[in-house]
Formats: structure tokens, C-alpha cells, sequence
């Protein structure tokens, strides 16, 4: 085995590699850019490299500078944890050229599966099912079209290079194919450098269910059963469990058979997925499943699987990488009851899921979950990487008793400082379809109105705000509360109030002195306080964690602007550095809440911003190519005499 090992990758993947590493008694190498010199997965290390700046492509993704930093520390193994360099050949080839071991697969397995449709080719022969459609090189409109009419309608077009749905059209009918061929191959052409495309017969209701496989350097290859990652958003995953819901015995063999003979087609070792696409339209039947793509690399979503098979997967990785066999042959491995997994990002669900930037001013997890972190209180979740704050995975015997653990724990997860998905994967959760595992690639776009709702202000949580503040007031001898316009009072010995600015509204809550302590109340009414958490934002607010939901409570104070109790109305924002892609609206034009007004791409996401009111467009300040900093003015509003306050 090896002696040491370093991870050219940061956040909960770092970690999580770095507790096998150092349970298997391996020392660990941590590399780290300008923006994560104080990061967990440093601070955990036994050693660290700085690698360069913050930008990914000058740090995370520079070859020279991580094989530099493996030579200095004598580490005789990289780990590339996901994303990043997990998937570029000429990495692992550039890791052999300097006699370090990649833990991965050969370079020529990752290449062979990098062009979706030599892969999917390469599939075919091997006798794995794909889905009906056209991988020729003949590129011309004309056979194009003959061929989607060939395949039958609907068709989906997709780009050889693609991935992540970008160069993806769905096309009904063939009136509508030359202008959405134009469409995919403009996309692709911007995405990857490559307008080729191929041509699928659209599967419909689709269920993305993959099969975790190892293979070793002895010719072995063993599968661990399926997973399914349908609930999904613009195509990034959201929840993930293992085993598939409403996956037959019958299917579960066909399927892994197919991932198996994948593997052994490209001489694959160590972890790697591979995806399938099923059609649930009437649940699952074994003969209505398609090979996707393969992920060459360990995934976001593999502790369901560890938690199915109890299995270490790293473990596995550094073993295989090390030249062990594979630990457990194909009899060995069994399900062990239902795992669910359910990613926890910083972004905004009533911004249209906007990456939320900021610090990390209250972190807390409960115990009772397993609970994969990057990021501690304190710290900073900056525009440079994912915004994945944590990986919750809750294990149990039934699914059942896994989604409701899961919801549980994730309503009881406290943050305060960026805007989460908590409540929204709640939800998501305890969803009665969900809870059916009647779950597929729509779901989602289909409950969205359940999904996302704004968070309440209820009296209980402004009660636990208020308790919160008379609690922390500091008590010490000569302090006078009357010297701090913050809203909060003294009436004499038996009675506090403290205030509000709720919803743009002042709110007071009275505090009782009884024996009994401080009992709230609102109007005259006692108040039972919410079951929730609460912190101090350094702005001063009152931060209120209640089921997932944060509430941001300003304390009233009577001596600042109205201006001061809001964001300017008058205009709309960039709320992050990046790209103007499209701009939606023009001068003069009317429009109305929640409309799209322009999109930003920023942080590999595009994200639309949306107009707050009713309100006439003045001026349109960006054009789409725009390069933006954080705050640029996008679009201003006129004033009117009639616009709501
Ligand atoms: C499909 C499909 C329907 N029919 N292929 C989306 C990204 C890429 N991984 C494959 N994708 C799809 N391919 C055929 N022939 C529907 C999707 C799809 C999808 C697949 C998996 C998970 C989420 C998805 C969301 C929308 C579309």
C-alpha cells in the first residue's frame, strides 16, 4: 500500500478521501489555491501544497503544478477525488510519465468513453442495449432528417461531445427538426468546440439508474448494485438513493450484466458508473433500459452505495490503485436495506436555485445522519467552486424509513449566512409521490410549486428571535440598553419588548418576566416559540433556523432611513461575477413580478434574474457577451407614482 497519497481535489471529496487515507494509515497530501489556504481539507491534511490562484483552471485543473507538489512531498499516489481532473486522460497519463500511480482507470478507458458516440458505439458491439438512432458520419442536414424520420418521432438530438444536456433538443415533429438541429449544433459548437451531433429515439418518463462497478489489475470486474439519481435540476443532481425504486430482481441482473460487460469492453479498473437511461412510463420493465454514458471516476452520490453494501469505496480505489485484487467477489456483495443521499448547496430556491455567496456565520448538522461536509462555520462560499455546503445520507431498512430520516435531518440542519435548499429537499422528501417512488427525470418541474415556497414568519419563530436577543444581551455591570437604538427595550422590571422589522413591517414582541422565566407575546397573545435555532448575522440581524427555512428578522430601529430596511427597488443587480448570455427585455417595455428579464451564466450555471414588481423597464445597462462584475446594474426601473412601495 501506499505510504502516502496526495488529493488534488478540495471540499467533502478531499475530506471524505483523507478519512480512508488515514484510517488506512496512508499520510495525505492536501493541495489548495489562494481562496482555500484556511479550508478544511488543508487543515486536515498531514501536509499541504499551495497550487495557484483561485480560479480552477490556474489551481485545481493545473496538471504541472499537482504533479510538481507530489514530487516534493514524495507522495507515490494522486487521488483525484471528482470533477476537476478525475476524467482527463492526459492527467492520468501525465501522473505515469512522472511514476505516480493515478487511482483511476487507465487513460485509455477514460478516452474510450469521453466521445459519446464512439462509446456508445463500442456498447452496441458489445452487446449492451442502446437507445435506437443515428451515430453516423454523415453530418448533412438532409440525412439527419431522414434519419430522425427513420428513428421515429420524438427524437433528441444530442452533441457527440456533449454532457450536462448542453447541444440536447427534443424534436416532435419533422417541421421542427432543421431549426432545432441549427440549435443543438450552435450549443455544441459553443460548449465543446464540436457541432457534431447524433441522433436518439426520445425515451420517455425517464429514470436515470446506474450501476457502481470495480474492476481490478487481475481481469476481475464486480458490480454494486444500482443507484437512482432521477431527481434531478437542469441537469444536476439533487437526491440519490440506492437500490432503485421499483427495480425488479429480473431487471437488476439484466442491468448490472450490461455495466459489467461494459466495463470488461474497456478494460476498466478500479470505480466507475456506468449511467442508463429507462422509460418508466409504465414503471420499470427489464427490457426497457438503454446504456447512457460511463463515469470513469468514484461519484458524488457512491455513500448510498457505501451505505447499502457497508463497504468503504475509497478503500476499494487505494487497494485496486495499489495493485490488490478486489476485496469481495460478486457473491459476496448483498443490499443491506434502502439509502438516500441529498445534496445541501448554497443557493436560493426563490431565485431560481441562484448560487447564494457568502460566509458561513452558523453551521450546524445533526448527528443521527451520516453527514459528508467541505465547509466549516466560518467559513466562505465563495463564486470560485460548487456550491455544495454538505452531503446528508441517511441509511434505514426500509426506503421509507430512509427519506423520512433524511427529511428529519435536513429540517434539522441549521445554516445562517447563505440562502440553502434545505427546506426544498425537505420537501422534496416527504412528497407523497416521492414517498411512492413514483420518482423520475420530471419530477421536479412537475412539483415545483410545492417544492419552493417562501419561508413563514410566523409569530413562533419571532418569538424564538426575541428570546434569542434578550438572552444574548451582554448584562454586564454599568451597560445601559438605552444607549443602543436597536429595538430593544426595557418597560420597566416585568416586561421587555423587542422589534422587528418583519416582511418590511415593524413587529414588536413582548417578553414576560415570569418564574417560570421569559414568556413571548405578540398583540397581548402568548406566543409558543418555534423549535429552532437562531444566530447573530454580523450585520446585526437575527437569523431564525426553523425546519430547513432560515429567516433573516432585521431589529427594528427607529432611527434609520426606510431606505436602510431594503435593497433598492429602482434597479436590478448582478448578484455574482459572470457572463451575460441573453437579455429578455427592451426599454419602455412593461413587466411583471417574476418575469425573466436577462440571463447570467456564472459559476458553470445560467441563472435568470427576474423583475421584483410590477414596473417599467428605463434603460437595459448590459448586452448579451457582457462580461459582468458582482452588482453591475442590469436593468433600471422608471419611477412612477403609481408603483407599490
Ligand atoms: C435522453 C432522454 C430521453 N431520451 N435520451 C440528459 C443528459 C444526458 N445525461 C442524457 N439526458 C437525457 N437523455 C433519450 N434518448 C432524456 C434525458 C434527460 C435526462 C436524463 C437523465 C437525468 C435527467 C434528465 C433530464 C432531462 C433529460
Amino acid at each position: 500500500m501506499f505510504a502516502k497519497l496526495l488529493i488534488a481535489n478540495r471540499g467533502e471529496i478531499a475530506l471524505r478521501v483523507m478519512r480512508t487515507a488515514r484510517r488506512m494509515g496512508i499520510a495525505t497530501v492536501a493541495v489548495y489555491s489562494d481562496a482555500d489556504a484556511n479550508a478544511a481539507h488543508v487543515a486536515e491534511a498531514d501536509e499541504a501544497v499551495h497550487i495557484g490562484p483561485a480560479p480552477a483552471a490556474q489551481s485545481y485543473l493545473n496538471v504541472a503544478a499537482i504533479i510538481a507538489a507530489a514530487r516534493q512531498t514524495g507522495a507515490q499516489a494522486i487521488h483525484p477525488g471528482y470533477g476537476f481532473l478525475s476524467e482527463k486522460a492526459e492527467f492520468a497519463e501525465a501522473c505515469a510519465a512522472a511514476g505516480i500511480v493515478f487511482v483511476g482507470p487507465p487513460a485509455s478507458a477514460i478516452r474510450a468513453m469521453g466521445l459519446k458516440d464512439r462509446a456508445k458505439a463500442l456498447m452496441a458491439k458489445a452487446g449492451v442495449p442502446v437507445v435506437p438512432g443515428y451515430l453516423g458520419d454523415d453530418q448533412s442536414a438532409d440525412r439527419l432528417a431522414e434519419e430522425a424520420a427513420r428513428i421515429g418521432w420524438p427524437v433528441l438530438i444530442k452533441a457527440v461531445a456533449g454532457g450536462g444536456g448542453k447541444g440536447m433538443r427534443k424534436v416532435e415533429r419533422a417541421q421542427d427538426f432543421a431549426a432545432a438541429l441549427d440549435g443543438a449544433r450552435r450549443e455544441a459548437k459553443a460548449a465543446f468546440g464540436d457541432d457534431r451531433v447524433l441522433i436518439e429515439k426520445y425515451v420517455a418518463r425517464p429514470r436515470h439508474i446506474e450501476v457502481q462497478i470495480f474492476g481490478d489489475s487481475h481481469g476481475h470486474v464486480v458490480h454494486l448494485f444500482e443507484r437512482d439519481c432521477s431527481l434531478q435540476r437542469r441537469h444536476q443532481k439533487v437526491i440519490e438513493e440506492a437500490p432503485a425504486p421499483g427495480m425488479s430482481q429480473a431487471m437488476r441482473r439484466k442491468m448490472s450484466e450490461a455495466a459489467v460487460k461494459t466495463a470488461k469492453a474497456v478494460n476498466y479498473t478500479g470505480a466507475g458508473t456506468v449511467e442508463f437511461i429507462a422509460d418508466a412510463s409504465e414503471g420499470l420493465k427489464a427490457d426497457r433500459f438503454w446504456f447512457m454514458e460511463m463515469n470513469t471516476r468514484l461519484q458524488v452520490e457512491h455513500p448510498v452505495t457505501e451505505a447499502i453494501t457497508g463497504l468503504d469505496l475509497v478503500e476499494w480505489q487505494l487497494r485496486v490503485a495499489a495493485g490488490e485484487p478486489l476485496p469481495r467477489t460478486q457473491e459476496q456483495l448483498s443490499i443491506n436495506g434502502h439509502a438516500i443521499e441529498a445534496r445541501l448547496c448554497a443557493e436560493d430556491p426563490q431565485k431560481g436555485f441562484l448560487p447564494s455567496i457568502g460566509r458561513l456565520v452558523h453551521l450546524k448538522f445533526p448527528d443521527d445522519v451520516r453527514v459528508d461536509f467541505g465547509v466549516r462555520q466560518g467559513d466562505e462560499v465563495t463564486v470560485h467552486y460548487d456550491p455544495m455546503i454538505a452531503k446528508l445520507i441517511a441509511h434505514d431498512a426500509t426506503r421509507e424509513g430512509a427519506a423520512a430520516k433524511l427529511a428529519r435531518a435536513i429540517r434539522h440542519t441549521e445554516v445562517a449566512g447563505v440562502a440553502t435548499n434545505a427546506a426544498f429537499l425537505a420537501r422534496a422528501l416527504s412528497h407523497p409521490d416521492f414517498v411512492k417512488g413514483d420518482v423520475d427525470t420530471g419530477f421536479i418541474g412537475r412539483h415545483s410549486a410545492d417544492l419552493v415556497r417562501p419561508p413563514e414568519i410566523t409569530n413562533g419563530v419571532l418569538a424564538r428571535a426575541a428570546l434569542f436577543v434578550a438572552e444574548s444581551r451582554p448584562h454586564a455591570p454599568g451597560y445601559d440598553p438605552w444607549d443602543v437604538h436597536d429595538g430593544f427595550r426595557l418597560t420597566g422590571a416585568a416586561k421587555e419588548i423587542v422589534e422587528f422589522l418583519a416582511d418590511g413591517r415593524k413587529t414588536a414582541v413582548e417578553l414576560l418576566h415570569t418564574s417560570d422565566g421569559r414568556e413571548p407575546a405578540i398583540g397581548g397573545t402568548p406566543v409558543e416559540p418555534a423549535h429552532a435555532a437562531a444566530a447573530r448575522m454580523p450585520n446585526g440581524d437575527i437569523a431564525v433556523m426553523c425546519d430547513g427555512e432560515t429567516v433573516i428578522l432585521p431589529l427594528y430601529d427607529p432611527f434609520a432611513g426606510a431606505e436602510a430596511a431594503g435593497a433598492a427597488t429602482d434597479r436590478i443587480t448582478t448578484p455574482m461575477p459572470g457572463r451575460i448570455v441573453q437579455v429578455l427585455v427592451k426599454p419602455g417595455e412593461r413587466v411583471t413580478p417574476r418575469q425573466p428579464l436577462a440571463v447570467l451564466e456564472a459559476m458553470k450555471m445560467e441563472h435568470t434574474l427576474y423583475a421584483p414588481a410590477d414596473a417599467l423597464v428605463a434603460t437595459v445597462d448590459v448586452s448579451p457577451g457582457d462580461q459582468v462584475l458582482e452588482g453591475a446594474v442590469v436593468v433600471r426601473f422608471a419611477k412612477e407614482k403609481s408603483a407599490a412601495a
